[in-house]
């Protein structure tokens, strides 16, 4: 038996979960703003596990407001929106949703790819538009078969998007916190070097604050003006307004991104730009795959209020996650 208040879900989630949160362990949703310290003051004490995604996450002041808490369980593979370092000093485990979603973020990897060097997305508003038979043929884009890619992070998601551009025939190269022992790609001691070695870079590289603006100016100067830009891990790990300026003045030849810095807010500089294509952040977001990630979610969850443990937890010391 789950003590009802004793789950409490932290910011928006998708509403089969929200539902089975409330349904099957009485969990309730913290409010936003002026009732937060209310709800807080007469329920903190009973929480034991928060239910959250990386969207909104649980930040120190709000773990340090819940004295029993014991779990904070993401729905996502990122959890670079809650505080893990105060987590692990707490003894608070984190999970989150890997594996399940590997499969769907690398397969928009390589749309946002093929869309972006092709011009699919700004070719199909130019038939929209009426202008195929009046200004005839659009101009000719780049190639993707064969072309060079170099990955910035190489882990799951990273290794799923190389599997498919080698059957592109694509050179892969990539960048790690560490060189990996026996991968058949060839290792980038630095983001920059990668960069200036590649047609295309694509960051797969974890958020949080290690891997801020990882990929800063310097390094989307290296990619230079023929050079494309994939993003579909954190909007953070890329220094966004020397991309917007870069992309605007030619100093790279397009971008393909799901992900930014200030969700769902996209830089109005980009909107009416044809070299560019924009998502709204939906790389994990089939029903089959986000399915996976809600039951995972509770697993995750059963476990923690079962045993105390979780069965995808994530490293929560600085030194665990090095
Ligand atoms: C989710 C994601 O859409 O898993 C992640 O890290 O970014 C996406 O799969 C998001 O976290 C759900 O809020």
């Amino acid at each position: 038996e789950v003590v009802p208040g004793s789950v409490l879900q932290v910011g928006p989630l998708k509403p089969s979960l929200e539902e089975a949160l409330a349904d099957r362990y009485g969990a309730d949703r913290l409010p936003d703003g002026d009732a937060r310290a209310q709800w807080l003051a007469e329920n903190a004490d009973i929480v034991t596990a928060v239910v959250t995604s990386g969207r909104t996450g649980v930040d120190a002041t709000l773990m340090d407001a819940l004295p029993n808490l014991g779990a904070v369980v993401h729905f996502g593979v990122g959890y670079d929106s809650t505080d893990v370092e105060r987590a692990g000093e707490l003894g608070v485990g984190v999970s989150n949703t890997p594996d399940v979603l590997t499969d769907c973020v690398a397969d928009t990897a390589v749309g946002l790819l093929l869309d972006t060097m092709r011009g699919f997305s700004a070719a199909d508003r130019y038939v929209r538009a009426g202008r195929w038979p009046v200004l005839g043929n659009v101009p000719l884009t780049r190639k993707v078969s064969g072309s060079r890619v170099g990955i910035v992070g190489l882990g799951r998601i990273g290794s799923a998007i190389a599997d498919r551009l080698v059957a592109f025939g694509c050179q892969i190269a990539y960048h790690n916190r560490r060189e990996i022992a026996g991968s058949p790609y060839r290792y980038a001691a630095s983001p920059r070097d990668l960069a200036a070695s590649v047609d295309v870079l694509i960051v797969a590289a974890a958020g949080g604050a290690g891997t801020r603006h990882l990929v800063d100016r310097d390094v989307l100067e290296a990619l230079g003006p023929d050079g494309f830009l994939i993003n579909v891990a954190r909007g953070s790990v890329v220094d966004e307004a020397a991309l917007v300026e870069l992309l605007r003045g030619g100093g790279l030849a397009g971008a393909g991104l799901d992900v930014f810095a200030d969700e769902p807010h996209v830089p109005a500089q980009l909107i009416d730009l044809d070299t560019v294509v924009l998502l709204p952040h939906l790389a994990s977001g089939t029903v089959e795959t986000r399915a996976a990630m809600e039951a995972l979610t509770l697993r995750n969850l059963d476990e923690f209020l079962r045993t105390g443990g979780l069965v995808t937890p994530v490293p929560t010391s600085r030194t665990d996650a090095r």
